[in-house]
């Protein structure tokens, strides 16, 4: 159901006051809008003359940032993307969708899987590398994921590679070691290949709610990020938590998964996103 469906009564009953103002507030935490961009939005709503669907969706267009830039492109190609996220959250889904997108647009895209930590994460990529016929560059387990990226940039030079798409371990955002690794992902790609990473994409799961805020910004402190992909937004009627993201992190966000298909991916557009939540 909509946020309005839920909101709207208490507008049109008569004025404001502090029963109906926490009401409110009750409905956009439970919304998982997260506290601050709660209270951030209930007091634009309570300064504002009149609240109608419309003021409501602009309220929640303001607080989610600009719509999706188009992706960098390298002066010499190829472009690196690096694609970073705590476990289960999209990410190797995620490179997929990207490459198909990437494909359709004509452009050649190579897939690397510097996850060399979790069992059976390389295999899961070159599925996907196989299904989309793009080229794949992996390691046998425990490899270094370092050097995964850099042969997979490597590779990519010498065959003419328009992308280079690189999948991560994702594992507690509290770990180390995990964040060492990854900034020497970013260290190693930096010295193989002026520029890159051109993107570093922090995959987050809309479903999670208020934990991946802590997730987010603990990744944001470990590595420069260039935008955010929202996965699992099929899966919930929460869709507040993109604002509460979005405040932890102000990165743009980038594309919203919203299914397990490599074709459900969407630019993110603030405006449509904000009537569906708010009109459902
Ligand atoms: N409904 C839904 N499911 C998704 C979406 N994106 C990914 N998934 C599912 O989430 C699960 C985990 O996806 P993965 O891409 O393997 O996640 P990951 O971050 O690479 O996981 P690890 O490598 O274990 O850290 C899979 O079952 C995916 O099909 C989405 O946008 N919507
Ligand atoms: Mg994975």
């Amino acid at each position: 159901m909509g946020l309005w469906k839920k909101l709207g009564g208490l507008f049109t009953g008569g004025a404001m006051d502090t029963v109906k103002l926490e009401e409110v507030q009750r409905i956009l935490v439970e919304a998982d809008f997260g506290v601050e961009a709660t209270n951030q939005t209930v007091d634009k709503l309570s300064c504002a003359d009149e609240v109608d669907q419309a003021t409501l969706e602009r309220i929640v267009v303001e607080q989610l940032g600009p719509p999706s830039a188009p992706l960098a492109r390298a002066a010499q190609p190829p472009t690196v993307m690096l694609i970073f996220g705590v476990n289960g959250t999209g990410k190797t889904t995620t490179v997929a969708k990207l490459a198909r997108r990437l494909q359709s647009e004509g452009r050649s895209v190579l897939l690397a899987a510097a996850d060399t930590f979790r069992v059976g994460a390389t295999e899961q990529l070159k599925i996907w590398a196989d299904r989309l016929s793009a080229p794949f560059v992996g390691a046998t387990q425990r490899g270094d994921p370092a050097a995964v990226a850099f042969d997979a940039v490597d590779a990519a030079v010498s065959r003419g590679i328009d992308i280079v798409l690189v999948d991560t371990a994702g594992r507690l955002h509290t770990d180390e070691r995990l964040r060492e690794e990854l900034k020497k992902v970013v260290r190693v790609v930096g010295k193989r290949h002026t520029g890159a990473p051109h993107e570093s994409l922090l995959v987050l799961d809309a479903t999670v709610g208020q934990n991946a805020v802590r997730q987010a910004e603990s990744f944001a402190a470990a590595v420069p990020l260039t935008g955010l992909v929202i996965t699992k937004l099929d899966g919930t009627a929460k869709g507040g938590s993109v604002i509460a993201l979005r405040r932890a992190v102000p990165v743009p966000i980038r594309f919203l998964g919203t299914g397990e298909t490599v074709d459900d991916l969407e630019p993110f557009d603030p405006v449509k996103f904000a009537h569906r939540l708010v009109a459902g």
